[in-house]
């Protein structure tokens, strides 16, 4: 039955036994050996009672079996919800009982915690370990390796991605197929991906960037991966030479200058490196260039829009801007306020409107409302100007929004949890410039006039709610915040004071 993701995406790949990941052990994958394993897990899924349209929440490490289960989600028709392994069980709770989650799928060791505290919802819970075994994989394995896919359309939902918000809790960003195979094709026609590509993957797969980038569009050229479970130096420095792409985060390059190994030499096979989720600097990209001979190719997106922006494959990639906006997506540069495009050269907020903008916020129509237009465009919040030559430079945010080495951090989220710590009367969270992670959060608090805050207590309670990289690096004390005449706390007055705060810090972890 036609089933419009996966026939754009994996059929054409599904009969060929040439290989589809290429493993860190030395070993690869089919593309029909995966293949079958997608279709033992549809059928699993299916005989799991999940129907089209359910949702299927995965917090998962990164394996071809993790891969395999969201290929298997889109041919069973189920709504693929990945999540961030660093989530804790309390971030957890709420995503799956937000998107009425029937199935989640979980390394075993977090089995019980999950258990815990979806009681009330009662989703059931099967396991993939990082290894790729588990009570999930045990099912498949009695399960046929062919599968019907189940008829979906262009317009229906493929994937629920979380995104936070400056105010209140998350937002499940409702993805469509057409939104992927859209984007998956323009972007592989755009940055001319082949069946000869072999992309070096070492993003995680359940943020954009990773799975309906990177791996959606070496899907939809029929080209290869080199499948790493993250970001190591050494498996990027062995793999390099046989790569021909790779796709990463600002922290990635800088992390890779800062080791001697990467030269010219070595990355002499390789064609293309993209760079994107955060800001690249300038330096970063002179830097990369003088040492590869590569310029980075810099693009933009977002969760809810896939990719929006890039620079030229062919012509100039131009550094410290995300190029022009991809073949079939529009974009304006406007007032905030009124939505009308602003003269050129001047500062104005991205909005964008095409195939790639998602289908709303789940079951939130205010948030969906006020974020995308009655005219289709959506409100990127992010600040942006256009040069003569119609090149985009994002300038600035405004959203209240830290990106760490790739990762968006809400500082409303991490304030509600100081402000709740004993001795805390207030507190203010912003974003400094980290040499490894390009921003970096930094929480100030305000004590109480009788007791001062405990401030190894409140780093004990941030670690027991929030994953890892929302913890701010540093905490500090003052007596007040600034604030303008209205009240509004002046967060850009505390960026300034706090900027060199991590200047010194080393520019890659121990
Ligand atoms: C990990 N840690 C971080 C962190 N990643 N801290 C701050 N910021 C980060 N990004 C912390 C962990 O909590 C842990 O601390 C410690 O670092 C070691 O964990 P790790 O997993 O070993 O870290 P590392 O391998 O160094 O990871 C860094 C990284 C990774 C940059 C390789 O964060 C990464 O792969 N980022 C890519 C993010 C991404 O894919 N973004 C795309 C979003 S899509 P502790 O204390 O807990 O032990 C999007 C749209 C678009 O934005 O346009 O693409
Ligand atoms: P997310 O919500 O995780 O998809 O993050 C999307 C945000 O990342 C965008 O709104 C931008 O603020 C930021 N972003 C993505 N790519 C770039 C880029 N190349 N330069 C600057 N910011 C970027």
């Amino acid at each position: 039955m036609p089933n419009h993701l996966f026939d754009a995406l994996f059929a054409p790949q599904a009969g060929r036994d040439d290989p589809f990941l290429h493993l860190p052990d030395g070993g690869a994958l089919s593309c029909r050996d995966f293949d079958a394993l997608s279709a033992r897990l549809a059928n699993a899924l299916i005989a799991a009672d999940l129907r089209p349209g359910d949702r299927l929440a995965a917090q998962i490490a990164k394996t071809p079996a993790a891969l395999a289960l969201y290929a298997a989600c889109i041919r069973a028709g189920i709504v693929f919800l990945p999540l961030n392994t660093a989530y804790t069980d309390a971030e957890l709770a709420y995503f799956i009982e937000n998107s009425g989650a029937r199935m989640v799928v979980c390394d075993p060791s977090r089995r019980d915690g999950i258990r815990a505290v979806t009681q009330e919802t009662g989703p059931r819970i099967e396991t993939v370990d990082a290894d790729g075994r588990g009570s999930l994989l045990d099912a498949a394995a009695g399960c046929p390796d062919r599968q019907d896919p189940v008829a979906r359309g262009a317009d229906d939902l493929a994937a629920f991605l979380y995104t936070s918000g400056t105010t209140g809790r998350s937002k499940g960003a409702m993805l469509t197929h057409a939104n992927l195979v859209s984007n998956a094709r323009t972007l592989a026609e755009h940055w001319r991906f082949s069946r000869d590509d072999v992309l070096l993957h070492a993003l995680p797969i359940f943020h954009t960037h990773g799975l309906f980038v990177a791996t959606n569009v070496t899907l939809a050229a029929g080209g290869s991966m080199i499948f790493l479970p993250g970001f190591d130096l050494d498996a990027i420095v062995r793999h390099l030479p046989r790569a021909t792409t790779m796709m990463g985060v600002p922290t990635f390059y800088t992390r890779m200058l800062d080791d001697d190994r990467v030269t010219r030499d070595l990355v002499a096979n390789m064609r293309l490196f993209v760079s994107g989720s955060a800001p690249l600097l300038a330096e970063t990209h002179a830097a990369f260039e003088a040492r590869t001979g590569h310029r980075i190719l810099e693009r933009y997106g977002m969760t809810e829009t896939n990719m929006i922006t890039s620079n030229p494959y062919e012509g100039e990639r131009r550094a410290g801007t995300v190029g022009f906006p991809l073949p079939g997506v529009e974009i304006r540069i406007a007032d905030p306020e009124t939505g009308a495009s602003v003269p050129e050269g001047e500062i104005g907020q991205i909005e964008v409107r095409g195939p790639n903008v998602f289908a709303g916020y789940w079951q939130m129509p205010e948030k969906t409302a006020a974020e995308l237009r009655t005219d289709g465009f959506f409100v990127t919040g992010d600040l942006a100007s256009r040069d003569a030559d119609g090149y985009v430079s994002i300038v600035g945010r405004g959203k209240d929004l830290v990106i760490s080495g790739g990762y968006n951090v809400y500082p409303k989220e991490i304030e509600l949890v100081l402000d709740a710590q004993p001795g805390v009367r207030e507190s203010a969270v912003i974003g400094v410039p980290h040499p490894d992670l390009g921003e970096t959060p930094v929480g100030v608090l305000v004590p109480r006039c009788d007791t001062g805050p405990d401030l190894d207590r409140i780093q004990a309670a941030l670690r027991e709610t929030l994953a890892g990289y929302k913890r701010p690096r540093a905490l500090v004390v003052i007596d007040e915040l600034p604030r303008n005449t209205m009240g509004k706390v002046q967060k850009n007055a505390l960026r300034e004071r706090y900027r060199d705060l991590f200047a010194d810090a080393p520019a890659r972890p121990d």
